[in-house]
This record gives structure tokens, sequence and C-alpha cells, in this order.
């Protein structure tokens, strides 16, 4: 049996946080060889750590052959503490009338914290997952709070929406969502993200030419994709969680253990790749191998293809100038 490695995850008694910590522990993120301590994030509020402490005596009572060890904290430098990955969802969500300028200060506050105490105590290979909204924005000002890490180690939550973009091509062609390659959403995780099939397969067959139908991409399947999480919250009453849980689960898994050169959509701060400026944390296509993403090179970005990045693009760069401020 391999040696335990440390998962932190913050919010960890919230709903994604419920959905999540069951899957880690039975080895579906990191292997079914690879034994985990959790170490779990909640704020200090004593509701909350209660509502933590029970969760934790759920996970115990599933006697999980790989969880070598429950670590509850209210305090992310003990919390991170030689952390291997870190999965950061809670984030203040927002709140009735709460203005754009808050929620992003109020968030920048927490993820400052968040980097610095990363940067100070956690493994210096650590992988960092941002799920907690604005995921891009706020896995941005992690990364520019840890300057003694690699900012690779920085990532944001694209997954959610890259897999709704398959299921609703699955549905569209009557095919297996297993069989869909290639696929890519570029940009933020907000109604903006540009879900693009463009050079999708499915069993080798262009996915562009089965659908056939333009229209369909902009007015029903694009808008589809972006709003999917309104839709959700107007059914269930409360914003998706389990599917959450469940990207969180498939991006870490292949970022650590690699994807055999299939596409996956991750968030990850630009290289200058297509025209997208430096550092700004964007949905790209890439492969994983031996730990390490890489940007899928060479697409072709036609007109329509570049107003869409352009528009996904200009709401992150407004974030981060909103965010300036705090960073310094
Ligand atoms: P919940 O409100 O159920 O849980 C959040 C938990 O985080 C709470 O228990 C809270 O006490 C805790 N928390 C807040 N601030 C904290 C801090 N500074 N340190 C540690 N814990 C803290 O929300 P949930 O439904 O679990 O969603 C969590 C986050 O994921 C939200 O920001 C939500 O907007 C975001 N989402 C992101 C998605 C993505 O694709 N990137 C999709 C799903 C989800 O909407």
């Amino acid at each position: 049996m391999k040696a335990p490695v440390r998962v932190a995850v913050t919010g960890a008694a919230g709903q994604i946080g419920y959905a999540l910590l069951f899957r880690i522990a039975s080895g579906e993120m990191l292997g079914k060889d690879q034994p985990v301590i959790l170490q779990l994030l909640e704020i200090p509020d004593e509701r909350a750590q209660n509502a933590l402490k029970g969760v934790i005596m759920e996970l115990e009572d599933c006697a999980f052959p790989l969880l070598a060890g429950i670590e509850a904290h209210s305090d992310p430098m003990t919390a991170f503490k030689d952390t291997d990955y870190a999965l950061l969802v809670g984030s203040r969500p927002r709140g009735p009338g709460m203005e754009r300028a808050e929620l992003l200060s109020i968030n920048g506050a927490i993820f400052i914290g968040q980097g610095k105490a990363l940067n100070a105590v956690a493994s210096r290979d650590v992988k960092v997952l941002v799920v907690g909204n604005p995921a891009n924005t706020n896995a941005y000002i992690a990364m520019k709070s840890a300057p003694d890490l690699n900012p690779n180690n920085f990532t944001a939550m694209l997954r959610l929406d890259h897999n709704r973009a398959a299921s609703q091509i699955a549905a569209k062609t009557g095919k297996a969502v297993a069989d869909i390659e290639k696929l890519t959403v570029w940009g933020n995780h907000s109604p903006s993200m540009y879900a693009d099939y463009r050079f999708a397969t499915i069993n080798g067959e262009s996915v562009k030419s089965m659908i056939n139908d333009e229209a369909w991409n902009r007015d029903v399947f694009l808008p589809t994709v972006g709003k999917r999480g309104a839709a959700i919250i107007a059914a269930r009453g409360l914003s998706s969680a389990a599917s959450a849980a469940n990207a969180a689960i498939d991006h870490m898994r292949d970022w650590a253990l690699g994807t055999n050169g299939k596409w996956v959509t991750m968030g990850i701060p630009s290289d200058g790749s297509y025209g997208i400026p430096k550092d700004v944390m964007f949905g790209f296509p890439v492969t994983c191998e031996n730990g390490e993403y890489k940007i899928v090179q060479g697409l072709e970005i036609d007109e329509f293809s570049r107003e869409r990045i352009n528009f996904t693009l200009a709401e992150l760069e407004e974030e981060r100038a909103g965010v300036a401020h705090l960073l310094g």
C-alpha cells in the first residue's frame, strides 16, 4: 500500500463538501490504492464546526479502508499543513442585494488568506483546485498570494461546465457521453463561458458535422450550458452540489493520474496561448500526464469563437481589475 497523502477541503460542512468527502475517502479521486488523510476546514462559527463534527462521524462510520486520518480545522494555517491536494470549496455566496464589488472583496480576503496559508505551510507540490465562486478570480487571488509556490499549481473548476456540455451533446446526438472526445470550454466559470464542440468527435466522427446546426449551437446549446446552474437552482431550490462534487473529483483525478491523451477542461493560469494574457485564470483544453497539464495547441479560432472568447475574457479582466487593489 502507498503512503497516505494529505487532502485539504474547505467548506467541508457545506453541500458540495457532503457530496465530495465520501468519494475522496473511498478512493474515487486518487485511486483505489491511495490512502488519504482528510484535513477539513470550516469557519470558526459554532454551527459550522458542529456540522463538521457530524460529517466526520459519518466518515468514520463508513469505515473506508483508504481513510488513514481525519482532522477538523478552523484555521487555514493548520488545515493546509503539508497538504498535497487542496480543494477550496468554501466561499461567501452572493447575498440578497450584495453588490458585485462587495462579493469580490469579501472573497478576496478569504482567498488572500488561504493563498498565504498554502504558501506558508502546504507541500511545495500542492495541487490546488478552487471551486468556490467566483472560482476563476478566487484561484487567481490565491495564486498571487502564494509567491513561493509554482503558479501552475493553482487551478479553477471549469469541469462542471465541460461535463454539462458533454451531456447536452450526448442527448442531441443520441450517442454515449463516454464516447465524446475533444470537447472544451473556454474562459470563466460563469454564463459567459464558451463551450466549444467544433473539434469534438464521437468514435472519430465530427460532432459539428453530426449536429450541423449553427442556430442550435448559438441559441440552444450555449445558453443551456451557460444557464444550467440557474436552472438547477430554479428546480431544486439549491445550487448544484453532487454534480459539482463529481466535477471536482474528475478534475483532480485527471490532473493527478493523467488523461491518456484525452482532452479535458481546466481553469489554469494562461501562458499567453490563444491570445489570453498571461496569468489570467482561464478555461483551456488540456491533456494531463505525470501530474502536469498541458494546453492543447494549434486549434483554429474562427470569428465566432474569437468573439465568444473575447467576451468571457473581458469579464475575467473586469473581475481581475476589481480585485487588483486587494493584491497590492
Ligand atoms: P454551502 O453554502 O452549502 O457550503 C459552503 C461552506 O463553506 C459552508 O459550510 C461555509 O461555512 C463554508 N465556508 C465559507 N467560508 C469559508 C472559509 N473562509 N473557510 C472555510 N469554509 C468556509 O455551499 P456549496 O453549495 O457547498 O457551494 C460552495 C461553493 O461552490 C459556492 O461558492 C458555490 O457558488 C460554488 N460552486 C462552484 C461551482 C463551479 O463549477 N466552480 C459549481 C457549484 C457551486 O455553485
